[in-house]
């Protein structure tokens, strides 16, 4: 991992309670200026008393490229190597372009959503994440008219990802949204969460976020990413296609064929909570999907 003075680091604490002091001025400032924007706003807003504590969202992890035991991710990729790292673009785009870590992080300026995040086996937790819309970054490569899809992939590195010795998966982890999904403002690339960047466990040093989305679309690490013409087929889809589908839309009403998808375990509470249609975010994306069979399109 990318060495961090210790003290560059902000702890919980600390970040909260600015949080709180920036939060208040920012909401004043931003009202009379951006009505439309601060709605937007305030709902990551209203977020931020549910927030999951950093100490579980960085040590019960998804990351099978280190380990399929949650517990065990964090330390296994202690050591991982997140510099020098770069992403390519390319595909069907005009300016196709290998972009650094570092230049990407000072080119889009980072800004800080709060997002559920509903994992498809049922538990759920609340992230600050840092980043900046995806969008921001497909219009400077221009996609062309023959770009329907966007394709990303994680690094593949069997020395320092032991996870990808298991030959039942098909690695690189590979992962896709539609051209207009990607375009959405929800749709980000986070390079930090809780104000710092992000640990390796969480996909350092940059990830996909889609918060309508099952957490499997998320992707981590990500050293690629394709503008193509057709779907791609994603991990998930080639080990179980029956089901794991491609949309992968947070939808109550749809169950997982072992299991019910109609409420979540928040990390943290006691009780379930109901699992909400496209994970709360329906009024920024089910336009996405209208006309469209969301039980067979899963
Ligand atoms: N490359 C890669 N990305 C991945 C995964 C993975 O195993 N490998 N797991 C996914 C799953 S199932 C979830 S729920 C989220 C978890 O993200 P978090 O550990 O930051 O909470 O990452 C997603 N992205
Ligand atoms: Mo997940």
């Amino acid at each position: 991992m990318e060495k961090i003075p210790s003290s560059e680091i902000t702890p919980e604490s600390v970040y909260l309670s600015r949080r709180r002091f920036v939060g208040s001025l920012g909401a004043l400032a931003a009202s009379a200026l951006l009505p439309s924007g601060l709605r937007a706003a305030d709902r990551f807003e209203e977020l931020r008393k549910e927030l999951t504590p950093l100490k579980s969202i960085t040590s019960y992890n998804n990351f099978y490229e280190f380990s399929t035991q949650k517990e065990a991710v964090a330390g296994l990729s202690q050591g991982f190597r997140t510099s020098p790292w770069t992403v390519k673009v390319s595909g069907h785009v005009r300016n196709p372009a290998t972009l650094d870590i570092d230049d990407l992080r000072k080119k889009f300026p980072q800004e800080e959503r709060i997002y559920r995040l509903r994992c498809v086996e049922g538990w759920s937790m609340v992230i600050p994440w840092m980043g900046f819309p995806l969008a921001s970054l497909l219009k400077i490569v221009e996609p062309t008219e023959k770009a329907k899809f966007v394709r990303f992939e994680t690094l593949l590195d069997t020395k320092q990802m032991p996870g990808q010795g298991a030959s039942w998966y098909s690695w690189p982890y590979v992962e896709g949204l539609r051209l207009d999904e990607a375009m959405n403002d929800l749709a980000i690339l986070a390079t930090g969460l809780y104000g710092n960047p992000l640990p390796p466990q969480n996909g350092a040093p940059i990830r996909l976020v889609v918060p309508w989305k099952y957490g499997f679309k998320s992707i981590k690490s990500i050293v690629k990413i394709e503008l193509v013409g057709s779907m791609p087929i994603s991990l998930w889809m080639r080990a179980a296609p029956n089901e794991y589908g491609f949309y992968a839309n947070v939808n109550p009403a749809v169950d997982h064929p072992r299991w019910s998808q109609s409420s979540e375990r928040r990390i943290g509470e006691f009780f379930r909570r109901k699992t909400l249609p496209f994970n709360g975010y329906s009024e920024q994306v089910a336009h996405l999907y209208a006309g469209m069979d969301l039980r067979r399109n899963y």
